[in-house]
């Protein structure tokens, strides 16, 4: 598994075109801070809730903490290269330490607040990581006694560095990390700034690398294309560790722009509407499931959200009706936002016509995005407007995964594009629609669930002879998944709840956890005696399920 390079360059040939371009400028996340704070010094560049308090930042204020961390960090014994799991929410540090370890030239990998044991040290003995950097405890889960676990099972571990307070022993205090600013030598911008997740689709979440320039350009022209501006309040409402709030445009894009950061610490309408009339917040950006919350709880909030502007809503499909009633509902535009953390990110833009914001899930962002729709037996490109699967390359989308040879080969064309597995249609003006998929992953309301992933946790039920983990259609987060299991003969039979439980117990995101479990005979199979998942999905979409999933 970790056999690979860490970073699979473009061809010289292209890297020469995006620099010549000026996609690719030579500038790292730390010299834009630089930068930043010398155009915006005392303007707010970041608000929300520490452990400790209120925090409201200038991006001066902002630029010299993350100096003064990133001496912290090199006091510390971390350097450039060195990798860094991270696992924070949505919390005013989570900026500082970012840049932090940008100037370092240190490789964040993004963990999710949700992630567990086995994502984490997967995560840290896949990267090698040498340290670990969490929040104490988050609601109510104590995550600094999760990485003190991982420490002690992945030997490359030497340090874990805690965010407000904790009682792990032998762990770090965020706050004791402060140290006068030094000299740090300039990472490379063309080298890898940090590493990215993959909902993937295979055993365990692949990672991502991502360069300074590359990433930087997809930052500054969502920026753009977000009509972001030192007016603009940005609210980061999911994750923001997640690629889409990091960048699409995200608290990056909205600092690029000199806009103002608000991270509400959670999604909830109550929370964000509060926010948004506190902080006069312009553009936010959800999954479809949110937006559906949201736009019934805005016919009977007293908050204000009269500043808000635009409503991004993507990670998974925004059905046509759900599109339509967002405007209405909350007073201002939506914008279909279709990404991944490979690189590709589409938009719709704010003055496209409303067949297209309604319909479509956008266009690239770069006229250097190169797009196929291609058969998925045989490669070759589709009639225009026909479906087929989507193929992309370009100046910010990966060359390959993290240490993933075997899984690269299948993953990206031997002309370097990467398959992202979705089915889409494009339209003759050039926008795509996404109408479904042939990777073997659930989106859970924009949550991605690796199929393989579930199924081995499954398989290592002693009652369980094989299982096979699949969508099934879903009111609320449009997919569920559902996990069909046949047991071993000659054991007794695991039921439905036991199994779930034996899932969550292994240590897994609560929203990989199977929804539903179906003990079965047997698979149906195809042609060649491979599981035919396709029956498995009709047989589920083909039932009326009055229960609903167990939860507990
Ligand atoms: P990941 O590769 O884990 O970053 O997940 C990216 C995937 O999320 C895409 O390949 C799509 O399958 C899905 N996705 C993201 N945005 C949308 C959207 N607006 N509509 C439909 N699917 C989406
Ligand atoms: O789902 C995603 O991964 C995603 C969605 C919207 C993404 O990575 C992005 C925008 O950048």
């Amino acid at each position: 598994m970790s056999d690979g390079p860490d970073h699979t360059p473009w061809p010289a040939e292209l890297a020469a075109r995006y620099r010549a371009a000026g996609h690719w400028r030579g500038q790292t996340f730390g010299a834009l801070l630089t930068s930043l704070a010398e155009a915006h010094a005392e303007r707010t560049a970041v608000v929300g809730e520490s452990p400790a308090g209120p925090a409201r930042w200038s991006y001066r204020s902002l630029d010299e903490r993350a100096h003064r961390l990133a001496a912290g960090l090199y006091g510390l014994g971390l350097r450039s290269g060195d990798r860094v799991v991270l696992q924070l929410p949505n919390v005013p540090e989570f900026l500082p330490v970012v840049f932090a370890l940008f100037r370092l030239g240190a490789w964040p990998v993004f963990a999710l607040p949700a992630h567990r044991d086995s994502e984490l040290c997967h995560f840290a003995s896949h990267s090698e990581a040498k340290a670990v950097l969490t929040v104490g405890t988050h609601e109510r889960y104590d995550h600094a006694a999760l990485a003190g676990r991982v420490a002690e099972r992945v030997a490359s571990v030497r340090h874990v560095i805690v965010l407000g307070p904790s009682d792990g022993a032998g762990a770090v205090a965020l706050d004791e990390l402060d140290a006068p600013p030094r000299e740090l030598p300039e990472p490379d911008p063309e080298g890898v700034a940090f590493l990215q997740l993959s909902g993937g689709t295979t055993g365990l979440p692949k990672l991502i690398p991502r360069t300074h320039d590359d990433y930087l350009y997809s930052v500054r022209e969502s920026a753009r294309i977000c009509a972001l501006s030192p007016e603009s309040v940005y609210l980061a409402t999911l994750p923001v560790a997640h690629n889409y709030p990091l960048s699409s445009p995200g608290v990056l894009g909205a600092l690029h722009a000199g806009s103002t950061v608000v991270l509400a610490p959670r999604p909830d309408a109550d929370t964000v509407f509060e926010l948004i009339e506190r902080e006069r917040v312009t553009i936010t950006g959800v999954v479809p499931p949110l937006a559906a919350v949201w736009v019934q709880a805005a016919e009977h909030t007293r908050r204000d959200l009269s500043s808000l502007r635009v409503l991004q809503v993507g990670g998974a499909k925004c059905g046509r009706e759900l599109a339509e009633r967002i405007g209405p509902a909350l007073g201002c535009s939506l914008q279909q936002v279709f990404g991944m953390a490979e690189g590709l990110v589409n938009y719709t833009r704010l003055d496209d016509p409303d067949e297209v914001v309604l319909g479509t899930q956008g266009r690239p962002i770069s006229l250097d995005d190169e797009i196929r729709v291609v058969d998925p037996c045989s490669d070759a490109e589709v009639a225009p407007g026909e479906v087929g699967a989507l193929l992309t390359r370009g100046p910010y989308t990966i060359r390959g995964y993290y240490r993933a040879g075997e899984h690269n080969a299948v993953a990206f064309t031997p002309d370097g594009f990467y398959r992202t597995g979705d089915l889409v249609r494009r339209t003759a003006g050039g926008h795509i629609e996404v109408v479904g998929r042939i990777k073997e992953q659930i989106n859970r309301g924009g949550e991605k669930v690796a199929a393989e992933e579930v199924e081995n946790h499954l398989m290592a039920h002693p009652g369980v002879l094989d299982a096979a983990v699949v969508a099934m259609p879903d009111e609320q987060l449009g997919e569920r998944s559902c996990a069909y299991v046949v047991p071993v003969a000659d054991a007794p039979t695991p039921t439905a709840p036991e199994l779930r439980r034996f899932v969550r117990e292994r240590g897994v995101a609560a929203f990989k956890v199977p929804d539903r479990v179906l003990v079965v005979d047997a698979f149906p199979v195809t042609g060649v005696g491979k599981i035919s998942k396709r029956e498995l999905r009709a047989a589920i979409a083909a039932q009326e399920f009055s229960d609903q999933p167990t939860k507990g």
